[in-house]
């Protein structure tokens, strides 16, 4: 048993001209398949950790021996943060969120441009690689960033809750296409948002 790379949903040209197709090829074969494969190097003699789904792995630290917690936490955070990634994307999409989402993001949020904005700034001054979330946090929408492979899951995050939507904003996510211009890939990322697979997450966090 090990973590698997999940197959993309969509072929890796599908995103253009929004993201290219050699960034999700690259992204998603190698940066996001280097990070599987180190996890599961990490747990190798730990069958017990490897059962669990990935979001259970990486909730408790003090639950991971000490001395492989670093990796696990590292390459397990960025296996669920892309994982999460590439099915809130998909082509031809974009747009705005619908019926129960869209009411909360109006009631805890201001409504969408209200959300855009701070997802947009959470986005654009996360300092250094990390990622921009939509978030459940005890049934209240929030949006925050993290840094590196942290996500609001772990308890050793800063932010707590159910993520819904992310970010990737590690340079490798964007620097082909976009080079320094982080705001610009931020903006384009716009029209990639799957929301009715946001509104999933939404649903299944409130259940
Ligand atoms: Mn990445």
């Amino acid at each position: 048993m090990a973590y698997t790379l999940p197959d993309l949903l969509y072929a890796p040209d599908a995103l253009e001209p929004h993201m290219d197709a050699e960034t999700v090829r690259i992204h998603h074969d190698k940066h996001h398949g280097g990070y599987v494969k180190k996890l599961n190097a990490a747990l190798e003699g730990h069958a017990d950790l490897v059962k669990q789904p990935i979001e259970q792995l990486i909730a408790q630290a003090e639950a991971i021996p000490a001395h492989i917690r670093t990796a696990v936490l590292r390459n397990g955070g960025q296996h669920y943060n892309h994982s999460l990634y590439w099915t809130i994307m998909g082509p031809g999409k974009g747009g705005e969120p619908k019926g129960a989402l869209a009411a909360a993001v109006k009631k805890d949020l201001g409504g969408f441009d209200a959300f855009k904005e701070k997802f947009t700034k959470a986005a654009t001054t996360q300092f250094g690689s990390g990622w921009a979330w939509l978030y459940l946090d005890n049934g209240i929408l929030k949006v925050g960033s993290t840094a590196n492979h942290e996500n609001p899951l772990m308890d050793t995050c800063a932010l707590n809750g159910q993520p819904l939507l992310v970010i990737d904003v590690w340079e490798h996510a964007y620097y082909l296409k976009y080079r320094n211009l982080r705001p610009d890939f931020i903006a384009a990322f716009s029209n990639l948002i799957n929301w009715d697979a946001v509104a999933e997450n939404f649903q299944k966090a409130m259940a």
